[in-house]
């Protein structure tokens, strides 16, 4: 596997991805000779928590050894786009750092979050692709703007843990949040989702579809309470409109997950990438509750990102 930016990178063998991310929790350092005296460099263009951290923990059963560049605080700032004349705060271009950086590491994984203010330039995913074109090295999105894939794969593994019969049905369903914030976890939550067969509904007020590219075949509904009828999984998310691009069209707070909605479900399992804002996108009862599932979830991230890591390194 030469990178690994969506669910197209795998459509191939997810089932098979799927399984042997299952299997490695039970040996975790089975694969140690894979990563031996090899490098993975992970460049942070935004915060992060679990993504580092599990992808660090995911190097480390793999034997690899992980350089960590905070890019948005530590490195120089740099300039973007053919033929600039670079006078002024960015001291070097993308593509230089990119293939240095491709020098020093065998992988490159790259967090680049949507800037949310010009929608062309934001799905273009300039920063993602002058990492693919630059490196030299298989590239990892750690979150793009428009996919977050290892967030994606670790849900996926997660509902298959979980679920009590063959085809559950799930449900995706915006939460309101203070701020504006990007399509990347939905879009890319749908498109693994029905990639792998999943019975998905995506519930949102007026103003918040996605992008089509990433929902066909998804149930849109726009009543809360009417899609959650019968939900096996609740997936709670924010993000910012699509159509009105980056903008916060609503701050409706009835559309908070709650206990009362939860009680409409098939005692659906509760589920939420993190980080959360508590009693706005969903009430302490509920995410504190049996039925959440929010910390096996984020657990999963380590055993998605060491089976795709794993691929990589084979590849090599
Ligand atoms: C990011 C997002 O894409 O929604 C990362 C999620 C994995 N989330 C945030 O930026 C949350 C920021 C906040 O202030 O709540």
């Amino acid at each position: 596997m030469k990178q690994f930016t969506s669910v197209a990178d795998v459509a191939n063998f997810l089932p098979e991805l799927i399984r042997e991310a299952i299997q490695l929790k039970k040996a975790p350092f089975a694969y140690q000779h894979l990563g031996k005296n090899k490098v993975l460099g992970l460049v942070f263009m935004n915060p992060s928590l679990r993504t580092r951290l599990s992808t660090q923990r995911a190097a480390f059963h793999l034997g690899m050894q992980t350089i960590v560049v905070n890019a948005d605080k530590d490195t120089w700032k740099m300039a973007s786009g053919e033929g600039i004349v670079m006078d002024g705060e960015a001291a070097e271009h993308i593509k230089d750092a990119v293939a240095v950086m491709g020098q020093y590491c065998d992988i490159l994984g790259v967090r680049s979050f949507a800037g949310l203010a010009n929608k062309e330039e934001d799905y273009a995913e300039q920063t993602l692709n002058d990492f693919i074109r630059y490196a030299g090295v298989p590239v990892i999105s750690l979150e793009s703007a428009t996919r977050h894939p290892l967030q994606s794969l670790a849900d996926l593994i997660t509902i298959e843990e979980y679920k009590k019969t063959p085809r559950p049905k799930v449900v995706l369903t915006w939460a309101p949040h203070p701020k504006a914030l990007p399509q990347a976890v939905p879009n890319s939550f749908a498109e693994w989702m029905l990639a792998a067969g999943i019975d998905l509904t995506i519930t949102h007020p007026e103003g918040y579809e996605l992008n089509e590219q990433f929902t066909r075949g998804a149930k849109i509904v726009y009543d809360q309470r009417q899609a959650f009828k019968n939900a096996d999984f609740i997936y709670a998310k924010n993000w910012s409109s699509y159509t009105h691009y980056g903008q916060i069209l609503s701050r409706d707070r009835h559309w908070t997950v709650t206990t009362e909605k939860m009680a409409l479900t098939n005692q659906a399992y509760f589920m939420h990438c993190l980080p959360v804002r508590r009693n706005v996108v969903v009430e302490d009862a509920v995410i504190d509750s049996q039925q959440s599932i929010v910390i096996p979830q984020a657990a999963n991230r380590v055993w998605a990102c060491q089976a795709v890591l794993k691929r990589m390194l084979e590849s090599l």
